[in-house]
């Protein structure tokens, strides 16, 4: 095996001719200077809008008007994500063009309708759709579909067309592609990580990321609002030993009273799953309705993914979410019901 043909590894799951129409799509909207929305999932994570973004700047660039968003609204945009290239372009969906004036919506990382919020009335106009997703829960929506639940992230995908596209890796593109890489594979630590995903890591530095810099600011900066939730969720931690689970949760009113929104907790669970002792980590957020935002990381032997689709849920084997009811002490007895069961 060569090393390219190693790199491409993911990519032997698509078909070929979807390729070729998913590039057909994405060439006729540049040189006709078509609107092309790119919708990133709701709650947006690194690849959501890194891999929005990176197609923003690079089909915008290259003359299509390309509006990138997520199925919100207010629009709110993860500190850690807010200084990304292009970022100020993301528009809420109050303000996104009519649907009679948009001529391709492509969708990034969202493995259903659901995922895409507001955005679903742009589906249901029956806009030529582009799907671009490496989740292996994917449903079958949209015209084209460039899913690989082999690669690490949904950057890997965009960066495969825009070299299709013989379209330029400018230092803002690279970055957000960046940005999807190193939040997708845990900081290269997820099993996920494999040469392809190194390869690509190269050819994004060399394009000119500041490594140092974007991981820092990814990584490394916290709200003393966020460590006092960080140090309340720590304190409340609870094992269950003949499931290896350790689960935490944090209320409404220690959100609101903290000042830190719900963003200011995603580093929760990866600390949850740093215990020696735990298979499983889950966290509960409170969600505005009353429901909680179950968040599930393994660390190897279950099956996370699986896991969350028995709550009607989703996501991958290492890390995966789903919508809770009834009060945290429900949620939890019903995972870990689940789990003895298995
Ligand atoms: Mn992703």
């Amino acid at each position: 095996m060569t090393t390219a043909q190693l790199a491409e590894a993911w990519s032997e799951d698509l078909d070929q001719g979807d390729l070729d129409r998913a590039v057909e799509l994405l060439r006729r909207a540049v040189e006709g200077r078509q609107t092309v929305l790119i919708a990133g999932h709701v709650g947006p994570d690194g690849d959501a809008l890194g891999a929005a973004l990176a197609l923003h700047l690079a089909l915008g660039a290259a003359g299509a008007r390309a509006v990138p968003t997520v199925g919100e609204d207010p629009l709110k945009v993860p500190a850690p994500l807010s200084d990304l290239p292009g970022v100020e372009g993301v528009t809420s969906v109050s303000g996104l063009p009519d649907p009679t004036e948009v001529s391709l919506l492509i969708t990034v990382d969202a493995a259903s309708p659901e995922r895409l919020g507001s955005v679903q009335r742009y589906l249901d106009a029956g806009i030529p759709t582009l799907v671009l997703d490496h989740h292996a829960s994917s449903t079958s929506f949209g015209d084209v579909r460039i899913v690989a639940p082999r690669a690490a992230a949904t950057v890997q995908i965009v960066a495969a067309l825009l070299d299709r596209l013989s379209l330029p890796l400018t230092r803002d593109v690279a970055t957000c592609l960046y940005a999807g890489l190193v939040t997708d594979t845990g900081r290269f630590g997820h099993p996920n990580t494999d040469a392809s995903v190194m390869v690509l890591a190269g050819r994004l530095l060399a394009a000119g990321v500041d490594h140092a810099e974007l991981t820092r600011r990814l990584y490394d900066t916290r709200s003393l609002a966020e460590l006092r939730l960080l140090g309340r969720a720590l304190d409340r931690l609870t094992f269950v030993p003949d499931v290896a689970l350790v689960h935490t949760h944090l209320t409404q009113e220690e959100l609101e009273r903290s000042g830190g929104g719900l963003e200011a907790t995603e580093a929760l669970i990866d600390l949850l799953r740093s215990a020696d002792v735990a298979e499983l980590a889950l966290v509960l957020k409170p969600n505005v309705d009353g429901t909680w935002r179950a968040s599930l990381r393994s660390r190897g032997v279950v099956d996370a993914g699986a896991l969350a689709a028995r709550f009607g849920g989703g996501g991958h084997a290492a890390a995966a979410g789903f919508t809770g009811a009834g009060d945290a002490a429900e949620v939890v007895t019903a995972v870990v019901d689940a789990l003895r069961e298995a």
